[in-house]
């Protein structure tokens, strides 16, 4: 007698499979059948409290492993609710796929339980997006699915998994299950290009290479570290709205502007780049492209003409690593230039080693982040997770690069706790700093219950200045002082709320008591929360030389 398998069954095991340890999710009618099926196979359902708490979740864990995280939704609301974190995986060229349960097909175009054009909701935030179509092929989806979204340019793919296609049972031999070799990486760049890339970069008085997004993790670092090694070029990841204005990069704007040859190793040609356009640029800065998407050359012709030196598909990882091959041994560049440029990226205003608050009861953004450096800077294991708003700028221009995810290009503010739990599971001993405001820290607080629940212990580092402060900063600039209204928040005791869930909160308003604080938040073991009222400053802000 040949045994049957439920397409939910088919989903699990092949997610199992394909190397997927765990899912991230939230429960629901339509993917009942594979919270079911999960029983049979290794995976660990981590339950959370919000559907955009699973996709930044998935999101964590693509950055962290390079490998595609999963997230899992029930259908109609579920999935809706999860759509805006896809933006900011989208934007961080994060690998993960998004499973979301689905309304029967039998029910379509007749008002079915929840429907929705799912699949098309998804396509804008999504390398790809669809609904599977039938159960013996469910393996082959998943599969697919996971390959998009960590080849070429990674980031978030859809599939929607309709309730019937799940619940239905087929034959054993009926089922085409996914090859669990393939793993594609894109086109490596041909040497003869990869050489025409460096003889460029060696002929260049000025030359900078940009990375993308993608290779902003442990391990991207630390190849564009021997890549810059190896070339004697400074290679900077782009990955903030403010492009090489971004706080995190000290005076580099001033480095950029001088630039004669900027390479863009797999970093979109976008608004972060201000499209290598004056007046960020020098008007003759010329421009090699590597990109794994045709389309990214094709705009670098449109945009800036004859100024494109080379354009060529590779993808980034790859090239990074040819090039380091094949950079010449004896370096044909002096190091002067890496060095000017090393030191704009870490130019800091002296007074931020000294300055104190001038508000009683309130400690400044730099009074937090001196205390906090060391215990980033003396493991190098140690993640830190930076969000929104103004107090997060701060962070990411006091605290250590290495070992870092941000809100990042996005721009979207809220997905930190959810980051940093997903940082634990990729890490399990290592410290995890999570650093946001308190506006930001709002849209997923109930996280801290799946933080205590799951025993992901992290310290939450939020910044309290009882108000929305970097819109209170545009009031402020765009629209005068006397026109700042409706962003304050209540200097709420978050401490307070997160031991009423199970974790260790801790208030600070003085500098002095600080060290103590983050001292008993690490040995408590516990999921924990600095609650430190703030100053509202404006975000640091670069200083160009003239
Ligand atoms: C999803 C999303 N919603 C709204 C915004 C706009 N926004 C950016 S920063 C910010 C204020 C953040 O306030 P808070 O977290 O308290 O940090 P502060 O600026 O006060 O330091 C807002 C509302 C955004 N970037 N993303």
């Amino acid at each position: 007698m040949t045994k049957n398998l439920r397409g939910a069954d088919i989903v699990a095991k092949s997610l199992e499979k394909l190397g997927c340890e765990r899912i991230f999710t939230l429960s629901g009618n339509h993917i009942m059948s594979i919270f079911d099926a999960v029983l049979e196979t290794k995976i660990e359902l981590v339950h959370v409290r919000h559907e955009a708490a699973a996709v930044h979740m998935a999101d964590g864990w693509g950055r962290m492993t390079g490998e595609p995280g999963i997230a899992m939704v029930t259908g109609g609301p579920g999935h809706v609710n999860a759509l805006g974190a896809l933006f900011a995986a989208q934007a961080a060229e994060s690998p993960m796929v998004l499973l979301s349960g689905h309304a029967a097909t039998w029910e379509l175009g007749r008002g079915g339980f929840q429907e929705i054009r799912q699949a098309e909701m998804a396509a804008p935030v999504t390398k790809a997006s669809w609904m599977a179509k039938s159960t013996a092929t469910l393996g082959q989806d998943i599969a697919h699915a996971m390959r998009l979204a960590r080849q070429g340019r990674p980031g978030p793919v859809h599939v929607s998994l309709p309730s019937d296609l799940l619940d239905a049972s087929i034959p054993l031999d009926q089922i085409v299950w996914p090859e669990i070799t393939d793993r594609t990486a894109g086109p490596d760049i041909a040497s003869e290009i990869a050489d025409g890339v460096l003889s460029a970069l060696a002929s260049a008085k000025r030359p900078i290479i940009f990375a993308p997004p993608a290779l902003s993790g442990f391990a991207g670092r630390a190849l564009l570290k021997r890549l810059e090694e190896a070339t004697n070029v400074p290679v900077v990841v782009l990955e903030s709205p403010r492009g090489p204005a971004d706080a995190t990069l000290g005076a580099f704007a001033d480095v950029v502007r001088r630039a004669d040859l900027v390479v863009l190793l797999g970093k979109a040609l976008d608004f972060t780049t201000r499209w290598a356009a004056a007046p960020d640029y020098a008007p003759d800065v010329r421009l090699i492209v590597v990109d794994p998407e045709g389309a990214m050359v094709e705009r670098a012709v449109k945009e800036v003409g004859a100024r494109l030196l080379i354009g060529c598909i590779a993808d980034a990882k790859l090239a990074a690593k040819t090039l380091v091959t094949r950079a010449p041994e004896a370096d044909s560049r002096s190091a002067e230039w890496l060095k000017e440029a090393r030191a704009a990226l870490d130019d800091r205003p002296q007074e931020w080693a000294s300055v104190v608050s001038t508000t009683e009861g309130r400690l400044h953004p730099a009074e937090v982040f001196r205390v906090l450096r060391p215990y980033i800077e003396n493991d190098r294991d140690a993640v830190l997770v930076g969000d929104g708003g103004e107090f997060g700028q701060w962070a990411q221009s006091m605290l250590p690069l290495r070992r870092r995810m941000v809100n990042g290009v996005s721009g979207a503010i809220g997905s930190s706790l959810s980051l940093a739990l997903a940082a634990r599971y990729a890490e399990p001993k290592a410290p995890i700093f999570a650093v946001l405001g308190d506006g930001t820290l709002g849209f997923h607080l109930a996280e801290f219950e799946t933080a205590v629940r799951c025993r992901l212990p992290f310290i939450a580092v939020v910044g309290n200045d009882a108000c929305w402060n970097a819109e209170r900063q545009i009031q402020l600039r765009s629209y005068g002082p006397n026109r700042i209204h409706n962003l304050e928040l209540l200097p709420a005791r978050y401490d307070l709320v997160v031991e009423a869930l199970g974790g260790h909160g801790e208030f600070v308003n003085k500098a002095s008591d600080l060290p103590a604080a983050i001292d008993r938040a690490i040995a408590s073991g516990k999921p924990a929360l600095i609650n430190i009222m703030t100053e509202s400053l404006p975000a640091p802000t670069i200083r160009l030389k003239d």
